[in-house]
């Protein structure tokens, strides 16, 4: 019987699940081409570790790695219920946290590998983490698509390690009492970019969709409902979709550099943004600040005789 050893944390609400031991072998290349491995190769790992029953759709799965780029101290390649994503802002805070738990990183700074791109993150004293995320841009805005069942919506498409549309002016109601009521609305939103043909850049798939409304708490500075890939939505402001509010922010000039944007999540956790300049033309630097627990540690049992030994898929 093959074991899986992994370590649960939420960040905000949004759980992690990190494999420390027995995840798949591959190999020692640039984690782009490994995710393209684990894809390839080892997918049912992928759903045995997140999927019903051992998991749900709101899980995001972490694979701990080796770096393949030498100046971090490890590498992760995070992925949900229904693939993989590039980069994951609150499973990097939740990574970093559990590898503090584990004493493997002591406060201070650290750079970890991902198939994106090499990321700075600082743990500090008070156990939060900062995360200096890849370089975020708006890709295009004002973009306006028709919904089903509700008619025009415009909004921007940006990058914070993922593909994003923000949407300000949804006419939604934002309160999680009405969460079916949005996924079903963000959803729609997904699939009226993905019918008209609009993506981000190099044809990447917009499979993560923002919506804003003004924050619940007078000290936040906005509230979002997060649609991630597999329909399950983010209990935290959203790592990777705050650094893409943050890019929109910018290209506005509605944040200076070195600002506080306090994001609030559907569930009232919050993240602290700010940005630098980047120094790749029209992009910006998002830093992101917010705080994981460790909430399990556990391994999990593939026995053959399982009939859904690899997950409802
Ligand atoms: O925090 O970047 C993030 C994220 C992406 C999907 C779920 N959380």
């Amino acid at each position: 019987m093959q074991k899986i050893r992994i370590i649960d944390s939420h960040t905000g609400g949004e759980p992690t699940r990190l494999i420390v031991e027995g995840g798949p072998d591959l190999g020692n290349g640039p984690l782009a081409e490994r995710v393209a491995i684990f894809k390839e190769k080892f997918d049912h790992i992928r759903s045995a570790v997140v999927c019903e029953p051992r998991g749900s759709d709101v899980l995001v799965g972490a694979l701990l790695c080796k770096p393949h780029d030498t100046s971090c101290s490890v590498g992760v390649i995070f992925f949900n219920n229904v693939g993989y994503l590039g980069m994951c802002g609150h499973g990097t805070i939740g990574l970093v946290a559990t590898l503090a738990h584990q004493g493997i990183l002591e406060t201070g700074r650290h750079k970890v590998d991902t198939p994106v791109g090499a990321v700075e993150v600082e743990l500090h004293e008070d156990h939060s983490v900062t995360v200096h995320n890849v370089p975020a841009y708006r890709a295009r805005h004002a973009v306006t698509v028709e919904v089903e069942g509700h008619g025009a919506v415009t909004g921007d498409v940006a990058w914070g390690g993922n593909w994003f549309f923000l949407v300000a002016d949804h006419g939604q109601d934002m309160r999680l009492a009405n969460v079916e009521a949005l996924t079903s609305f963000a959803w729609r939103v997904r699939e009226a970019l993905s019918s008209a043909g609009i993506t981000g850049d190099n044809g990447g798939e917009i499979d993560h969709i923002e919506l804003f409304a003004p924050p619940s708490a007078p000290e936040n500075d906005s509230q979002n409902f997060v649609l991630c890939p597999g329909k399950a939505y983010d209990r935290s402001p959203c790592g990777t979709g705050t650094s893409a509010k943050l890019a929109c922010l910018a290209a506005d000039g509605k944040l200076q550099p070195g600002e506080i944007w306090r994001q609030e999540s559907i569930i009232g956790s919050v993240f602290e943004g700010s940005f630098e300049p980047s120094s790749e033309a029209g992009k910006i630097r998002p830093t992101l600040r917010g705080t994981a627990y460790v909430n399990a540690e556990a391994s999990l049992i593939l026995d053959p005789r399982d009939p859904f030994i690899f997950g409802i898929r």
